[in-house]
């Protein structure tokens, strides 16, 4: 085996891998234009993607997976911590030992006739204090060539990880070693499919998916899991967050992030085209932010990510003018449907869908069910969005004004209410429930709590974290962002959003940093602070005053049943979750 690595930490992790998964070749994978068509060729000739009209669609491809790997398996997600109370009531945990030797079998032998491409990657910019290091070993090309666009990927950052030692180990295979078997196109073991985690050796197993999340260890893996367990030790935050540049009409910029669920919204907030006259926006991350505390007292986020892995359904022209531009070309699509001319396209690209489809499971589309699937994606570098901030890889991070906690709420939330202080955000985000999407595995439409947009994400005990948020900002007061509940998804009686959301989110935005600047008084409520009526700027919507006003509503009856299932939850949460929350929820309580 050619010797890719001098230091003998990474040189023998790589030997008794190798050994263990015993691949046909091994290939060191830096990222170069020739080595990526390399592995575009070879996906090709293995009809894993199909390359799009070149004149549609330049530089791009279509891959369709196996119609059981289709998004985040939560079931089989684990956090290896030692002990159970670790990785806390909302993780699976097995502890490290058992997991090992459940899963040692699995790779044994699992790569052979395959090749093992090694992935060494960073996940923050370069220069960045903020940056780690991890190398993933996957025998996916498909995954080699995703993490090429999602992580940073080249030779500096082998070299980085050679002259350190430093890094994460990812192991990744699919689990369908090729022993005299015919390849298929987008091989998987559903069977066998494991997503663990140990944080304390800071190490990530993945076996038998090959499908986001599961699979690009750079994101969910290392960016979140590993990642906040490493900030709670460090005294920083990963989170499950968008970061957003705003631009008010004298000049004034401002940075935004905000959690939400996956698959709600982020990546349109992120790429907001503001409706308002004077305001302008600009996209620093869709995803993850890590956060830290500057000097001057200030929380700056990074986005660690180097690529977009979107939804591709509901994206269109009027959703999301710039996704569109972004993917415009050099983009991998996955369980997207193909047209005639060898195009993409997905519900709600254009209103009617095109003649002769081809739908996600590559058979021809017969109208019934989504052609595409509902968790259909889209890979590309945030290199080629158009509205990419020029600070966007700034290894300081940007200065947030404001958080912003959102989730999917057909009643009950307001469209943005104002946390009282930095301890109700937290008790705000520590309650955040969403209607549940097709980005994992399971029934979409169920709300469930989702503290943080953290639920799939925490690598450790709930509790420990929301505590981790209570003592990150009783630092320091002075410069700390406010945190904002949003909810974009209010209906009405006719089960239609009363809100138009994408590009009219500025108005809430406009709102918020009114509150900032102290110009807009709001109302209080129990929940916190809404706009006054009038303080919301609805000049070119087709929303009258009254038909605004329900959005801003709180009814009691509702909040006094929200509070009896908190009281539930939080029971359910142990003796972890911090004192401070259970009297917030007692003020709550009070109040209605
Ligand atoms: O976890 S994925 O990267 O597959 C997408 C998501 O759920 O946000
Ligand atoms: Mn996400």
């Amino acid at each position: 085996m050619e010797k890719h690595f001098s230091s003998p930490t990474v040189a023998a992790w790589l030997q008794e891998w190798t050994d263990r998964l015993d691949p046909e070749r091994v290939e060191l994978v830096t990222g170069e234009p020739a080595q990526q068509e390399g592995l575009v060729d070879l996906l090709i000739s293995r009809g894993s993607i199909v390359r799009l009209d070149p004149v549609l669609r330049p530089n791009s491809f279509l891959a369709l997976s196996d119609s059981r790997d289709v998004a985040r398996l939560e079931s089989r997600t684990f956090i290896c911590s030692e002990q159970e109370s670790d990785a806390g009531p909302t993780n699976n945990w097995r502890s490290p030992s058992e997991m090992k030797a459940a899963m040692l079998p699995l790779y044994e032998g699992a790569m052979r006739g395959r090749t093992l491409y090694v992935v060494p990657f960073a996940m923050g910019p370069e220069g960045s204090r903020f940056q780690m290091l991890g190398i993933e070993l996957t025998d996916s090309a498909y995954v080699a060539l995703s993490m090429t666009r999602m992580a940073r990927v080249s030779k500096a950052v082998a070299e980085a990880i050679d002259q350190s030692g430093d890094f994460v180990p990812a192991i990744h295979s699919v689990g369908v070693p090729l022993a005299g078997r015919e390849d298929v196109p987008w091989p998987c073991n559903p069977e066998s499919t494991y997503v663990a985690h140990f944080p304390e050796t800071r190490e990530i197993w993945s076996f038998g998916s090959g499908y986001g999340g599961n699979a690009l260890l750079g994101k969910k893996c290392l960016a979140l899991r590993i990642g906040s367990v490493v900030g709670k030790r460090e005294g920083w935050l990963a989170e499950h967050m968008l970061i957003l540049k705003l631009i008010s009409p004298t000049g004034k910029i401002y940075y935004v992030a905000g959690a939400f669920p996956s698959a709600c919204g982020k990546t349109n907030l992120a790429m907001l085209v503001p409706t308002v006259p004077g305001w302008r926006a600009e996209t620093v991350g869709d995803d993850i932010a890590w956060i830290r505390r500057g000097e001057d007292g200030r929380l700056y986020a990074v986005n660690p990510e180097a690529g977009f892995f979107g939804v591709a359904p509901g994206t269109s022209v009027r959703s999301n003018a710039m996704a569109m531009q972004t993917i415009s070309r050099d983009t991998i699509f996955t369980n997207c449907a193909l047209t005639r001319e060898g195009d993409v396209w997905w519900e709600g690209a254009t209103e009617t869908p095109p003649d002769g489809l081809i739908d996600w499971k590559g058979l021809p589309w017969d109208g019934q069910g989504p052609a595409a699937h509902p968790n259909a994606r889209f890979t590309v570098p945030a290199s080629k969005c158009p509205m990419i901030a020029p600070e966007w890889q700034d290894p300081a991070g940007v200065p947030l004004s404001a958080l912003l906690l959102g989730g999917r709420r057909s009643d009950l939330i307001p469209l943005v209410t104002e946390a009282r202080s930095w301890e109700h955000g937290v008790f705000l985000g520590s309650i955040m429930a969403s209607e549940t999407t097709a980005a994992a595995e399971g029934p979409t439409g169920k709300v469930r709590r989702d503290p943080f947009a953290m639920l799939p994400f925490c690598g450790y005990n709930i509790g420990d974290y929301f505590r981790h948020w209570l003592e990150f900002g009783a630092e320091s007061k002075e410069g700390l962002p406010r945190i904002y509940l949003v909810n974009w998804f209010r209906r009405n009686a006719d089960r239609k959003y009363i809100w138009p959301g994408y590009g009219d989110n500025v108005r809430v935005l406009s709102w918020i940093i009114d509150r900032l600047e102290g110009r807009a008084a709001g109302r209080d409520t129990p929940l916190g602070v809404v706009p006054a009526p009038g303080e919301i700027d609805l000049a070119g919507t087709s929303l009258s005053a009254e038909e605004f006003a329900p959005l801003v509503e709180i009814d009691l009856a509702d909040l006094a049943v929200e509070v009896e299932d908190v009281k539930g939850y939080y029971a359910n949460l142990g003796e972890r979750l911090p004192a401070r929350l259970r009297d917030e929820l007692e003020e709550l309580h009070k109040r209605v």
